[in-house]
């Protein structure tokens, strides 16, 4: 078939029926979006025996935002939510509201959820940093505080962030309100208060730095092997890798590894990885790269538990608030399409690589009586590009292309394949390229699923 004009009386029949098939090309184009893999990344996650996780705020979990966080992920961390200072914002005034309705949220889309955190140097609140107290009073706030909020979730939560961010870069415990006037001790009270009031969470020690083998990690590691010698409930490491773009810590697996060995779980529990603004190709393939490192990682260690990304969408990063001139952190862009880093996370998890980050959606924007024109648009995300392409189906209900233009295509029996023309074959990153046909059919005229690759 020969690339050719649109007939004429095509177009008059498409001007005849335009307002349905306007619908229909709508209609078509909403349920086919063409930026999800398929299939998401949860399921893949699942065939891997690991959890994938975000963290979210309660407010959004809405149209775009709430339906990727249900699809996509299978573990929910509140960003802020459960933080000491969001549910005691008053001394003995509590709110609850957002905790409570992730915790919900997540029941709904059948998600596990990480509870995130209870003693913590940040975001305390008020009037517990600017009062004065003796250190056996902070010890009964501290008791009384995880006591209050690892009950009333008990039962629901796949494990908390008991303990975040204890250490310094050298492997020295951080100065804080806690370690200060409880000594470094907090840290096992802390876990056996929680491991009371709810004996199915898994409890963690969380931190940032600890993803490869350095001093800090050591650190760590020298903790839980002290507190499982001592019997102090401890059932795993959150490493949580806010990572620079590049700088993949290359003993990230021997590290995972050597806690594992020691007999408790990891989680990568902050996965996000940043770049200089603005975002390139070239740096969101080498983000694609990172990610998958990250990721690989856990899939090779079985105490690995899962990774949980910060914020799943860069309009919900934490990254440019806090470093100026960095962002495009995370695996979604602003608008919520996928980037080549997401590609690259259902990649590690066992997800097809062809043409990843590339889709073809049909549509029919015109049809009559016996006959109808079709169009395919190969759509590939920012960092992804093709420089030729093949789409196929195969017709249910007897359809024949006639004559196709933009593209080279043949049918045989059911199976349509068409080929890119020779002066089509590149999709540039973040853009499409169409072609269209004209068909018979009768009877009905379903849409067909189209395969890219
Ligand atoms: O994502 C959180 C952001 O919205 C808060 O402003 C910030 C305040 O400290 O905390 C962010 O989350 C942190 C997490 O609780 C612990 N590890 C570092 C995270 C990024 O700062």
């Amino acid at each position: 078939m020969t690339p050719s004009r649109t007939p004429l009386r095509t177009r008059l029949r498409t001007l005849l029926t335009g307002a349905a098939a306007t619908a229909t090309t709508a209609t078509l184009l909403l349920a086919a979006p063409a930026t999800a893999a398929d299939p998401p990344l949860r399921d893949l996650a699942t065939t891997k025996a690991k959890v994938i996780g975000t963290a979210v705020t309660g407010s959004k979990l809405t149209a775009t935002y709430g339906d990727l966080a249900g699809t996509q992920f299978n573990s929910l961390t509140p960003g802020n939510a459960m933080k000491w200072e969001s549910v005691e914002p008053t001394r003995g005034t509590y709110n609850w509201t957002e905790a409570d309705q992730i915790v919900a949220f997540a029941q709904a889309h059948n998600q596990q959820v990480r509870g995130h955190t209870l003693v913590w140097h940040n975001q305390n609140p008020a009037w517990l940093t600017n009062g004065t107290w003796t250190p056996a009073q902070l010890g009964t706030l501290l008791q009384d505080h995880i006591t209050t909020e690892v009950t009333r979730y008990k039962g629901k939560l796949a494990a908390w962030d008991v303990v975040n961010e204890p250490f310094n870069e050298d492997g020295t415990y951080r100065p804080t309100i806690w370690s200060d006037n409880l000594g470094t001790d907090y840290i096992a009270k802390a876990l056996t208060w929680a491991r009371a009031a709810d004996p199915t969470a898994k409890l963690y020690v969380n931190d940032y730095n600890v993803e490869g083998v350095n001093a800090k990690s050591t650190a760590l590691y020298n903790l839980v092997k002290s507190l499982k010698e001592r019997g102090i409930p401890i059932d795993g490491v959150g490493l949580q890798a806010h990572l620079i773009l590049g700088q993949y810590p290359s003993s990230l697996q021997q590290n995972i590894q050597r806690f594992a060995d020691l007999g408790v779980d990891v989680a990568i529990t902050e996965l996000d990885i940043r770049m200089q603004l603005p975002s390139t190709d070239a740096k969101l393939t080498q983000q694609a790269v990172d990610y998958k490192a990250v990721v690989d990682a856990c899939v090779a260690v079985t105490r690995c538990v899962g990774v949980t990304v910060w914020g799943f969408t860069d309009s919900d990063s934490w990254v440019p608030d806090v470093f100026d001139g960095y962002g495009a952190a995370t695996p979604y862009t602003e608008n919520f399409t996928p980037k080549p880093a997401y590609y690259a996370i259902a990649q590690s998890f066992g997800g097809t690589p062809s043409a990843e980050g590339c889709a073809a959606t049909y549509s029919v924007p015109s049809q009559w009586n016996t006959g109808f024109t079709g169009q395919v648009t190969i759509t590939c995300s920012p960092g992804r590009s093709l420089s030729s392409w093949k789409v196929s189906w195969t017709y249910g209900a007897g359809q024949r292309v006639t004559q196709a233009w933009n593209a080279t295509c043949a049918q045989a029996g059911a199976s349509v394949t068409c080929v890119n023309a020779s002066y089509n074959g590149t999709v540039p990153s973040g853009g499409s390229v169409s072609f269209g046909f004209n068909g018979t059919w009768s009877g009905n005229n379903p849409v067909p699923t189209v395969t890219l690759g």
